[in-house]
């Protein structure tokens, strides 16, 4: 088989495994890295110790996995309707509304990487990763020809906008790579920038982690400051505020119909003086198997209390 319809039969079986899309790009280093470094030197990373620890791999990728030299990227859809807004509930992001991810993916990538594995032959290297490692994923998402990148920040493709998880295998197998997606189709647009309840962007592409609602309620240790919390708009657990403003999706996205993520309606909100009082057994029992097992259950009642605090 020669490079080219070896890359086609990868991405049949993405296509197979359920992804949305595939596309192949090499691991020669970011062409940002100088964007990462300033953010790393801003503190926008806040706690966030492994981003600095990663700098090396992420600037230089074919670094991750001695030998690999090639990235196939894989993006798997996550939307999820919303529920009409009720101020006595707190709001769960639609990425985390049913199993953690980082499980739910990991058979289909590890499939996908067998594959990889299989069309290369004899001692080709294929590694799964997904959120978890030093891959830039967005960046070679955009190499490899799935989106741009957005104003904020994230990868957004032109038939499904930016509600996508993004995984890659790396690899040493000889494949034919894509066309990144060179366009910037934002245009003059910028409402996900003023959306931002909590001014979390100094500079479009540019995220302060320390102001996200995403990062206080997940990441972040300690407690939610006032002034932060007041802002919250009762997100208990990630925020998806500058991607539900953003014409792309409100035009592309789709509810993702996908027993493997197994989202559930009663996940997308929960009662916040209930979670403000959850017991640790009873967080395990309702989400010890969700995304919102990261903050964990001391986490989770910060986050309900600090909302529950702000005066809404
Ligand atoms: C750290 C992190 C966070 C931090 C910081 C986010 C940030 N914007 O940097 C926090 C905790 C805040 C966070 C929040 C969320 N995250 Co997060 N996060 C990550 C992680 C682990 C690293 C991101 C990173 O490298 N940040 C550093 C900055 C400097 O990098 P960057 O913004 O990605 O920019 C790079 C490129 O875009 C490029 N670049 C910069 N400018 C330009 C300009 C052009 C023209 C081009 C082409 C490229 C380019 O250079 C940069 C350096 O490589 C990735 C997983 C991974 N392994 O990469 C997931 C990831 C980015 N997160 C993801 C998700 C889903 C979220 C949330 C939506 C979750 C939620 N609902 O709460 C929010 C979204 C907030 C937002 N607007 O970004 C997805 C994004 C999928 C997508 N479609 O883009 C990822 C890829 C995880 C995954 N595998 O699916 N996250
Ligand atoms: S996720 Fe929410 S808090 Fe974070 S940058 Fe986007 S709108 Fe702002
Ligand atoms: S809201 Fe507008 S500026 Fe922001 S990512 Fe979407 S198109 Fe780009």
């Amino acid at each position: 088989m020669n490079p080219q319809n070896r890359a086609v039969a990868v991405k049949e079986m993405a296509c197979g495994l359920g992804f949305h899309s595939c596309g192949i790009t090499d691991l020669s280093p970011t062409p940002h890295s100088q964007q990462l470094a300033e953010w790393l030197d801003s503190g926008f990373a806040g706690t966030m110790a492994y981003m600095h620890r990663q700098e090396p791999q992420r600037k230089e990728p074919a670094g991750i996995i001695p030998g690999a030299n090639c990235a196939v990227v894989v993006t798997r859809n996550y939307h999820s309707p919303d529920p009409p807004s009720n101020p006595s509930r707190g709001k769960v992001a639609k990425y985390a509304r049913g199993r953690d991810y980082h499980e739910a993916l990991s058979g289909p990538l590890r499939q996908l990487a067998d594959e990889v594995a299989r069309l290369g032959g004899p001692g080709t290297i294929a590694r799964a990763f997904l959120d978890a490692g030093p891959v830039p994923e967005r960046e070679l998402a955009q190499r490899a020809g799935l989106g741009w990148i957005g104003k904020n920040t994230m990868l957004i493709d032109p038939r499904a906008g930016s509600f996508l998880f993004i995984g890659s295998v790396l690899t040493n197998a000889d494949l034919a790579v894509d066309s990144p997606f060179e366009a910037d189709r934002c245009g003059t647009c910028r409402l996900c920038l003023d959306a931002c309840p909590t001014d979390a962007f100094p500079d479009e592409r540019v995220l302060d982690s320390r102001l996200c609602i995403s990062y206080l309620t997940i990441e972040h240790r300690g407690e939610i400051s006032l002034s932060l919390a007041s802002h919250m708009e009762n997100w208990v657990f990630g925020c998806d505020i500058c991607q539900d403003v953003c014409p792309w999706n409100h035009k592309f996205a789709q509810p993702a119909i996908d027993p493997v993520l197994e989202h559930r309606a009663r996940l997308a909100t929960v009662d916040l003086q209930e979670m403000a009082e959850i017991s640790d057994e009873e967080f395990d029992r309702r989400y010890g198997w969700t995304a919102m097992e990261r903050p964990g259950a001391a986490g989770m009642r910060r986050n309900a209390h600090a909302v529950l605090s702000s005066g809404r």
